[in-house]
């Protein structure tokens, strides 16, 4: 406790405290992860001034440019969890392979999967950017991971969650039992429990979708997307506003807050292209979708639920449609009658 306040480090442990059986490797992971959260965050808040800006001049297994932070990132999350012998293996959003935790340390039983930095287009401009993480059980060969055993439907998540570096950093958690968020004291070096129990609530009037991509759209999300714009003329009998802030984790952290809906559907342009969406299921879509059913909300392809796609690849993208209850399903709704009428 600081001051009458729980730590995360307090909250984890008592956590772990009504979990039988419990060994407090799971509890110590989290510390790591935590660890590695709090570095990032120390450098995105200096920025320019230690030199962290700016292109790193390569590319990640996706084709995308990568930003200096992207790989400073992804190297403090290894080296802040590669050693305490907790991990099999991990895996992330820079690495075209699984990462094997070095012959020197032991190997432990779980797996972890992160985007160590997403949103990464922000940083230059100073906009909020996030890191997000998903840990599953190593089912398989601990001592001998591979890939495969990656590739668990995300209902299969221990523990998923998210940090956010924007005017405050913050740490927000699921471990199947709730969502709970955390504010870093900058002062103390840790975060503090603040937001306890998230929820979102389930009607919202505030859609979120890059709307540059619009005449790509499936004609589901088109209609979805209309309505709304049509406010209190249309359908919908009321006003909505729209944000966009090109940062998941801001966008989901904003839905956590006061609500919402956040869509990045597929689309005539990603399958021409032969993608299947743009985001990646196993550390951005799974994990924010843990998190937002277990804050009441709801999240989709469309056309399923997220969390029970079986994964086919570590690096596979999905359509996500993620938020307040009732406006997913009002989408969820529009696919089930746009398909069933195309197949009629
Ligand atoms: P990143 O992981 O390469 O940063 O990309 C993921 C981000 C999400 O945070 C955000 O919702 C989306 O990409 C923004 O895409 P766009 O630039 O098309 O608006
Ligand atoms: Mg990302």
């Amino acid at each position: 406790m600081q001051n009458g306040r729980t730590t995360i480090t307090q909250f984890i442990i008592e956590e772990q405290r009504h979990i039988q059986g419990a060994t407090g490797d799971f509890t110590s992971l989290l510390n790591d992860v935590v660890t590695a959260c709090k570095v990032i965050s120390n450098m995105v808040n200096h920025g320019a001034l230690v030199g962290v800006l700016g292109a790193a001049g390569t590319e990640n297994v996706q084709g995308e440019d990568q930003k200096k932070l992207d790989v400073i990132s992804n190297d403090v999350f290894l080296q802040s969890n590669e050693w305490a012998g907790h991990l099999a293996a991990m895996a992330s959003e820079e690495m075209e392979d699984i990462y094997h935790i070095p012959s020197q340390y032991p190997k432990g039983k779980y797996l972890l999967t992160f985007d160590p930095l997403d949103g990464s287009s922000n940083i230059d401009v100073n906009v909020s950017v996030g890191t997000i993480f998903s840990i599953l059980r190593c089912k398989g060969d601990c001592q001998n991971p591979t890939a495969d055993d990656f590739l668990q439907p995300g209902t299969e998540q221990v523990c998923a969650g998210y940090a956010l570096y924007g005017p405050s950093s913050m740490m927000v958690l699921t471990t199947g039992n709730g969502v709970n968020g955390f504010t870093l004291d900058q002062n103390i070096g840790e975060f503090v429990l603040t937001h306890p129990d998230m929820t979102i609530p389930t009607e919202t009037r505030e859609f979120a979708i890059n709307a540059s991509n619009g005449r790509f759209w499936e004609a589901p999300v088109k209609r979805y997307v209309d309505e709304c714009l049509q406010g209190d003329t249309g359908s919908r009998d009321n006003d909505f506003n729209m944000r966009w802030i090109a940062s998941m984790v801001a966008e989901v952290h904003r839905i956590l807050t006061r609500g919402g809906i956040f869509m990045y559907p597929i689309d005539e342009k990603m399958k021409s292209k032969g993608l299947q969406g743009k985001l990646r299921l196993m550390y951005e879509a799974n994990p924010m979708s843990f998190i937002v059913e277990q804050a009441g909300g709801m999240s989709s392809t469309g056309r399923e639920r997220i969390m029970e796609i079986a994964p086919s690849e570590l690096h596979q993208r999905v359509p996500v449609i993620l938020g307040s209850k009732t406006e997913v399903e009002r989408v969820v709704a529009y696919h089930k009658e746009h398909d069933t009428d195309a197949a009629a």
